[in-house]
């Protein structure tokens, strides 16, 4: 009797202490909030375009992932939205409609209104776009570059390169610029402020400007720059994605001269790039993404980065620069870079809100 109540209890407890035992596992593993704290940060990149041949995508890309493999708990998709512009809203949608990613990131300065609208519908979806600007939403945040400074740079080596920098330069007093399409930052900026520097170089240098009339077209691109040299330009700036391509076949073929934009472009042309200007943007969207995943990124403000920050540069590191370009031009270039260290330019923003 005493032996068998013994063994009773010795049971019970052994099943009390199973059932705590297993309630803990339970409970351990159930709740949903724990579950969410553990579940990887979820990111998708929204590619207004196609990610080849369009340097500033390229970038955004490389700087997202990055933030992404270093943070170690983090995932990331890649969707390219086209050339149909008018598909971006719908693409933008979709993403946001699934609930699924912590946070969608874009680029490009058409992006922060399409984005601020699918915002209404989607009020708790957050997202970071660049070489956009946008104040006032609360799920929104931008990263600008000053585009003034970045094109004056460009401008200013141009003038340099048009009166008589270069080998190749030719007499005529005539730059080029080919841009993908026309938009807001296109003609109140980067075309007037490449302008304005190659005049502080000599105020009777005049541009040549054409329009590609999308972002892919290398064939149609070639034809425009043709037709810029037959007009005595001797250097153009490229601004057209996969049609730079075009420009520069055409520059070799004839002897000119290219200059790029965005990201460091010489070996796309080795003695035909001979110029280019930095955004970095890779940086930016490296930091502000890995900011989003560890929940210090603010929402809601646009920045604007520039000369003076570290962001808005010119690659004077690349040895084809300092095989292919004179002493003296790179000089005079170094101290343009000096002077807008030391005083910022204004950027007026088009279209701020
Ligand atoms: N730049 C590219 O290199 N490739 C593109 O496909 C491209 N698409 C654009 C579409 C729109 C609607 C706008 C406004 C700009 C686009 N840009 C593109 C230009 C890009 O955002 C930026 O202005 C330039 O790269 C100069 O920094």
């Amino acid at each position: 009797m005493v032996r068998t109540r013994i063994r009773r209890t010795q049971i019970s407890l052994l099943y009390g202490a199973l059932i705590v035992l297993l309630s803990t596992l339970l409970l351990g593993c159930a709740p949903a909030e724990d579950a969410a704290i553990d579940r990887p940060y979820s990111v998708a990149v929204f590619v207004p375009g196609v990610v080849e041949g369009s340097p500033t995508y390229e970038m955004l890309v490389e700087g997202v992932r990055r933030a992404v493999d270093e943070s170690g708990n983090a995932t990331v998709r890649i969707v390219e939205g086209g050339f149909n512009q008018a598909e971006w809203a719908g693409g933008i949608t979709s993403l946001a409609a699934t609930g699924s990613y912590d946070l969608i990131v874009s680029s490009n300065p058409s992006l922060p209104e399409i984005v601020n609208e699918v915002s209404q519908s989607f009020p708790e979806q957050h997202f970071l776009v660049l070489d956009g600007y946008w104040e006032g939403n609360p799920r929104l945040r931008t990263v600008m570059f000053n585009q003034r400074e970045q094109a004056y740079l460009n401008g200013y080596f141009a003038g340099l390169v048009t009166t008589g920098g270069m080998p190749d330069s030719n007499d005529a007093l005539r730059i080029g610029l080919l841009a993908g399409q026309e938009y807001p930052m296109m003609n109140q900026v980067i075309r007037p402020a490449f302008l304005e520097g190659a005049q502080a170089v000599n105020t009777d240098i005049e541009l040549d400007f054409r329009v590609l009339g999308n972002w892919f077209d290398a064939g149609r691109a070639a034809d425009l720059a043709n037709s810029m040299l037959d007009r005595g330009v001797d250097v153009i700036l490229s601004i057209a994605g996969g049609g730079n391509q075009g420009v520069i076949a055409t520059a070799r073929d004839r002897n000119a001269y290219v200059l790029w934009f965005d990201s460091s472009g010489f070996h796309h042309g080795p003695g035909v790039v001979i110029g280019s200007s930095l955004v970095k943007l890779d940086q930016a969207a490296y930091e502000r993404t890995l900011e989003a995943i560890e929940g210090s990124l603010e929402f809601g403000v646009g920045e604007v980065l520039g000369v003076a920050d570290g962001y808005v540069r010119f690659d004077d590191q690349d040895p084809n620069y300092i095989e292919y370009v004179p002493e003296d031009v790179r000089a005079r270039h170094a101290d343009l870079m000096q002077r807008l260290m030391d005083e910022p330019m204004e950027f007026a923003i088009p279209g701020a809100n």
